[in-house]
């Protein structure tokens, strides 16, 4: 035998004597598509209501306020998309036609839009100007079209939906990519209809047709979010406080499911276990009271605390936060609103300043196969796409963090790599504190992220245990931190 063919013949032995590496976990359904997972990535972006109602003071017009009354003195789109920018938001979604029927584009199909306002002669287009502005400032832009209709002579009848979709088409067609269509659970009730001003409810369930609307926005933008209590992208996380739960699944059961269905926010907001249909959670919140403009709620906006909990309890607990600004009547995001946002924006970036996990060393009760491509130190790598895995069959087990040294901290950031699905049921945490485990939390779901706060404890080592999973419990970061006390 010649050398080289020993080479490869020992080669070809040795290798073969390796443990087969294990297989990769098998996901646990639904699991999100490409889109929402970007989507979920986004985590906040801002909602802006500017409408009719702003220049009647009111926040849900009857839809019979003449167009001449839309009349913005220093409308300036360019102040909407730098605040939201400096604010770190994503992207920004517009209530292109609230529930009074006015548009902010100068729409074909009626004539109760801006093109009957004083604003720019009625040649002006909202719509066009925020593409344009979230262009320049590299903003996502998404787009609000109220199902319900107080000023339209249809409304109620089959010929609205015609309308509505028609309304639609223009939206998704003129203005470049879209990222989220939002359709609001809130339809049916008194209005003006074209001079009818009755009383017209509609059957939520079935009325709007809601499978033919969805495959619109599918050809017309396929990768938009459609956000309704239904989904099917993502879903109202059932309050308007900002806030998701403890246990907060993005798996729901989707098929039982409808908009502005009343035992909703009771039965549906947390998703479910079993559910059927990945639809995460995204919470709506406002700076202020009303989510329309209102001066004499200019001294009420959220205090840093308030937005700071609405943080953690939002983009904390597995949902993505939409937080709205009340455009104001000259046109601008009141300086009280900014002022406020930008609070939040620095110290959200002074508690996320410095990870105390960041590369420390992370043993295990067990690791899957016994595998490098699955050890815990995956949870402080700077790598989101390794993780953490146990043997299949495993719903129990823990990893400790060793930061090396007493370290002190009040916050921990941990994610599930939710392209697996979400796993996790039940977890809690511990630090050692002069040698004795203490226990600091114990919580319900993970998600794509959870962040938890805690009074400030000195430990040399962290420990996670995963309780209980729907599977064995894969886990893709952990961060920890030391938060400085907020001051106002
Ligand atoms: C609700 C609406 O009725 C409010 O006016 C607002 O637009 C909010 C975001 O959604 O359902």
């Amino acid at each position: 035998m010649r050398i080289t063919q020993c080479i490869i013949i020992s080669l070809i032995l040795c290798f073969s004597c390796q443990p087969s590496p294990p297989a990769p976990p098998a996901v646990v359904g639904p699991v999100p598509n490409e889109h929402q997972l970007a989507w979920q990535e986004l985590e906040y972006y801002g909602f802006l209501q500017f409408n009719m109602n702003t220049f009647i003071d009111q926040e849900w017009s009857y839809g019979d306020t003449p167009a001449e009354k839309f009349n913005p003195t220093e409308l300036d789109i360019r102040q909407w998309t730098r605040v939201a920018k400096e604010a770190g938001m994503k992207g920004l979604i517009i209530t292109a036609k609230h529930h009074d029927g006015f548009c902010l584009w100068p729409s074909e199909h009626t004539d109760y839009s801006v093109k009957n306002s004083p604003w720019k002669e009625g040649k002006g287009d909202v719509i066009k100007e925020l593409a344009e502005a979230c262009k320049e400032y590299g903003l996502k832009m998404g787009v609000y079209l109220s199902p319900w209709d107080r000023n339209h002579p249809d409304y109620g009848k089959e010929e609205y939906l015609t309308y509505y979709r028609g309304q639609l088409r223009e939206l998704l067609s003129n203005y470049g990519d879209i990222f989220e269509v939002w359709f609001d659970g809130a339809n049916g009730g008194d209005g003006y209809y074209g001079g009818a001003s009755e009383m017209r409810k509609v059957d939520k369930q079935g009325y709007y047709d809601w499978p033919t609307t969805i495959a619109l926005v599918r050809e017309l933008q396929p990768q938009a979010i459609i956000f309704s209590d239904a989904g099917p992208d993502c879903r109202w996380v059932g309050n308007e406080h900002g806030y998701a739960y403890d246990t907060t699944w993005s798996p729901l059961l989707r098929d039982e499911v409808y908009g502005g269905m009343m035992e909703y926010a009771d039965e549906y907001s947390a998703g479910q276990e079993n559910g059927t249909h990945w639809v995460p959670a995204e919470a709506d919140v406002s700076t202020r009271p009303g989510w329309y403009y209102h001066e004499d709620q200019d001294a009420k906006v959220k205090s840093l605390q308030q937005l700071l909990d609405i943080y953690y309890l939002s983009v904390g607990q597995n949902a993505n936060l939409l937080l709205n600004f009340p455009v104001d009547r000259r046109g601008l995001i009141h300086e009280n609103d900014v002022a406020q946002v930008m609070k939040l924006k620095e110290q959200l970036e002074r508690d996320f300043a410095t990870n105390l996990a960041f590369q420390k060393s992370v043993t295990a009760t067990q690791v899957r196969g016994g595998a490098e491509t699955y050890q815990a130190s995956n949870v402080t790598d700077d790598d989101s796409q390794t993780h953490w895995a146990t043997d299949d069959g495993i719903t129990e087990a823990s990893f400790t963090i060793d930061f090396g040294e007493p370290t002190s901290f009040n916050r921990l950031l941990i994610q599930e790599p939710i392209a697996f699905g979400q796993r996790v049921k039940q977890f809690s945490v511990e630090a050692e504190v002069n040698g004795v485990w203490i226990s600091l939390s114990r919580n319900a779901t993970i998600g794509y992220k959870r962040i938890l706060r805690f009074p400030r404890t000195e430990a040399s080592r962290i420990r996670i245990n995963i309780e209980d999973a729907k599977a064995c419990p894969l886990i893709s970061n952990v961060e920890v931190f030391d938060v400085p006390k907020v001051e106002e």
